[in-house]
């Protein structure tokens, strides 16, 4: 009996020295507990800003200036009204030529321009016309304007051309007439850039057709390029020797030089008003000076000698 109760004691003795034994801590060479995550880092915190600070306050953006369409010419047809805003205020406005039918040669044209805003309607009547054209045009695309642009001829070779623009206060319209004949057609097609193509009667060294690019502006019509002679008149037999400033090509004056009388001068180009060019025998281009007096001296002076002197020259009839 003795035997058995010491064998239950050395059992019991061996079960306790067991349950009494802790696990070995990690530090102690065993595994502790799984990380289930590694740790996050922690936020770096600095000094700085996160975001620069602005120097100017924060400003409402500023309205972009209105910008046409460059090259836009609308072509008016007769009867048909154009919708347009004409000054870009936002608010459309109407263009509308029509024709009144009296006779085979007896056509009166009105234009007439609605401006949405409520500014002064324009309407414009030509009377006893042959032909009457017009255009909306967008001769500058910077400048937060339309140009409407008519041209007719009264008789047989009377042209003339007006535009309407809307002035500088939105308030109205500016008016402009010139004695141009426009063609804008697929063979002239317009361009913001280089303008419509422009017939002008003028009287400097003949009665002649000029040819340029024109186009408007807020000072009305303008010529962008000089106006050329068409060949016409071929050639003029000068009567006394004229003094001319040879024009080199880069368009810069030269030396002078004299082309005496009995030699024959064919106009070039004018800008007509203060010089004229002239193709010399020898194929140079020379310039003389040009002084135009109107009114009841009309006179027209080359190098301050009236044109009659130098020449036979061909006015019309
Ligand atoms: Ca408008
Ligand atoms: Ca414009």
């Amino acid at each position: 009996m003795k035997r058995i109760i010491s064998g239950i004691f050395i059992i019991l003795f061996a079960l306790v020295s067991m349950a009494c034994q802790s696990p070995l801590a990690p530090d102690q060479g065993g595994e502790g507990p799984a990380k289930t995550e590694e740790a996050t880092e922690a936020p770096v915190v600095t000094d700085e800003p996160t975001a620069e600070p602005t120097e100017e306050p924060t400003e409402e953006p500023t309205e972009e200036p209105a910008v046409g369409v460059a090259d836009l010419c609308m072509p008016l047809e007769l009867g048909k009204e154009v919708t347009v805003d004409l000054d870009f205020d936002g608010v459309d406005d109407t263009v509308l030529l029509r024709e009144e039918r009296h006779g085979e040669y007896d056509n009166d044209y009105i234009l007439t321009i609605t401006p949405g805003s409520g500014s002064n309607t324009i309407e414009y009547p030509v009377a006893n016309a042959y032909d009457c054209q017009g255009w909306v045009l967008d001769c500058d695309p910077a400048d937060s304007r339309l140009e409407v642009v008519i041209d007719f001829v009264q008789d047989s070779e009377d042209y003339t051309c007006k535009a309407f623009r809307v002035n500088a206060a939105g308030s109205g319209f500016d008016e402009y007439e010139e004695g141009y004949c426009i063609l804008i057609d697929g063979e002239h097609p317009f361009t913001s850039e280089g303008g419509f193509t422009a017939d002008r009667q003028h009287d400097i060294l003949g009665t002649t057709d000029l040819r340029f690019s024109g186009a408007v502006g807020e000072n009305g019509f303008k010529a962008l390029t000089p106006m050329s002679y068409n060949g016409y008149p071929e050639g003029l037999e000068l009567k006394r020797d004229m003094e001319l400033t040879v024009v080199n090509e880069d368009g810069s004056l030269g030396e002078k030089i004299t082309v005496p009388a009995g030699e024959t001068i064919a106009p070039y180009e004018t800008d007509g008003e203060s010089y004229v060019d002239v193709r010399t025998p020898d194929g140079r281009i020379g310039r003389a000076e040009v002084k135009i007096s109107t009114g009841d001296e009309w006179c027209i002076y080359i190098n301050g000698v009236n044109q009659d002197e130098y020449a036979n020259i061909p006015y019309a009839d």
